[in-house]
């Protein structure tokens, strides 16, 4: 997600040795600010950046760990402010009320569908969201659809008022005992009285605890100048980044908080549901400098496996008995994990493997389709025991997958190659494996069958 970023700072560090001169730091440092204004990163907070990473490397004697230090100390820095939130944090008296505002086409009502899935499934809350966009036809309809397909409950009527909806949902969410209540509002094409008039009255009506700017990454600075905005007239207490997928260079994303003044709180990277990642700034520093976010990892691991779940799995791995409905579902599970490629680089290492892979859609690629297809024409029993599949089996699973015999004899092998790795891994010393393979792939080609 960082890539350009990562790398603009992994090349500085690797410029300095373990005791270096002022000479090599200024190198090191010239190099940096050169990439970090490519990245797209607010000049005035590159220079900052630099000058004070400068200032306390020299204080503590030019060399790797203490240039590492002060990078370090200056990203935390420049990522926080002092006292406010991170993530998302609830209000102390239920429910907690987000009002979701910014500019025509920004990602609002997208975004207000991720961080619904992402408070029920990751936070484990009751979530009701309420439609006050009443400008355009279709927002309340495709609010309808998004939020029936996450299960999350929803307040709309297209014949009333946005204050009035807004005060509606309230009372509901009051009298059931809603945990969050998040506000889908109208967008303009430009900042406008209407607008502000509008926003100002569901402001008024809905006190929210917190309101959040929705910016689209893919126009730069001006996210940066619209927030600032926002922030004068409505009053802003975090930024969305919508669309980081389609921004390679993410500088906005290093400046905005200091630019604005509020924190950074989530960026979007898709169009799918899970694809909405929590901006924490002391693990994003992790991931900037190439370590990884482990935390994060785990904390979508933890709330996207079952833990009994798991365990059940893994004994009918070690007995090599992984069958293809097990296959289907926990390809189910790795959906809810969000993009392959984001998870990757939150592995400390992982994140050049994130590069090469680009991205695996466990819905479309042409792989997961085959073998979906496979399964569809299988009977139950074959499901439950790949080892019955002889040969006139195959024939028919091949017609009826619309496949040739080719395709599903490769596919059979990679799902069985697949178990006994697996079966491997689970054993002892499989950790150690795994790492090992790792590191061969990161050197090599990649995956089997995956884009390079
Ligand atoms: N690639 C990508 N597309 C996104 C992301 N977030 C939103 N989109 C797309 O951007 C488009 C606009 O998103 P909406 O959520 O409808 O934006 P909005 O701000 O509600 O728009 P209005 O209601 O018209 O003001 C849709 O096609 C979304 O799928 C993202 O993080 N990545
Ligand atoms: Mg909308």
């Amino acid at each position: 997600m960082f890539d350009t970023l990562t790398d603009s700072f992994k090349n500085a560090i690797g410029k300095i040795r373990f005791h270096d001169d002022e000479k090599a730091l200024k190198k090191a440092t010239a190099e940096l600010k050169k990439s970090l204004l490519k990245a797209d990163v607010h000049h005035k907070v590159v220079k900052d950046l630099i000058s004070s990473v400068e200032l306390e490397t020299k204080k503590s004697g030019v060399g790797k760990d203490n240039f590492l230090r002060a990078l370090q100390n200056k990203l935390t820095d420049i990522l926080t402010i002092e006292g406010a939130p991170k993530g998302f944090t609830f209000a102390s008296k239920p429910p907690t009320v987000v009002l979701m505002i910014g500019l025509q086409g920004s990602g609002k009502t997208t975004t207000t569908g991720k961080l619904a899935y992402f408070l029920k499934e990751q936070k484990k809350k009751k979530v009701l969201v309420v439609a006050a966009d009443l400008q355009r036809l279709a927002a309340v309809e495709q609010l309808r659809q998004i939020t029936s397909q996450i299960e999350v409950d929803l307040v709309a009527d297209e014949d009333a008022k946005p204050e009035e909806i807004v005060k509606r949902g309230l009372e509901k969410a009051e009298k059931e005992l809603y945990d969050v209540v998040l506000i889908d509002t109208a967008g303009r094409l430009a900042i406008d009285d209407e607008l502000m008039d509008e926003l100002a009255r569901v402001k008024e009506v809905a006190q929210p605890d917190e309101l959040f700017y929705v910016a689209d990454a893919m126009t730069g600075q001006d996210a940066v100048r619209t927030a600032q905005t926002f922030k004068a007239k409505i009053g802003i207490t975090g930024v969305i980044l919508t669309k980081f997928d389609g921004d390679s260079k993410g500088g906005v994303a290093l400046g905005l908080t200091q630019q604005v003044g509020v924190p950074l709180r989530f960026i979007g990277a898709g169009e799918k549901m899970p694809d909405l990642e929590q901006f924490i700034s002391d693990r994003i520093v992790g991931r900037l400098m190439g370590a990884g976010d482990v935390e994060s990892l785990a904390e979508k691991a933890a709330a996207a496996i079952d833990p009994k779940e798991a365990k059940r799995m893994t004994q009918k791995i070690k007995k090599g008995q992984f069958n293809f409905n097990d296959f289907l579902e926990q390809m189910e599970q790795m959906k809810k994990l969000g993009s392959m490629k984001s998870l990757l680089g939150m592995i400390p290492g992982m994140g050049n493997m994130a590069k090469q892979i680009g991205d695996l859609d466990l819905e479309n690629s042409e792989e997961v389709r085959m073998i979906k297809a496979m399964v569809a024409s299988m009977t139950p029993k074959e499901r439950e025991n790949p080892d019955l599949l002889n040969n006139t089996r195959k024939r028919r699973i091949a017609a009826g997958a619309g496949l040739d015999q080719m395709q599903v004899n490769r596919v059979l092998k990679q799902f069985k190659n697949a178990a006994k790795m697996a079966k491997k891994l689970s054993g002892k010393g499989g950790m150690k494996q795994m790492q090992d393979m790792m590191k061969q792939m990161q050197g090599g080609g990649g995956f089997p069958g995956m884009p390079r």
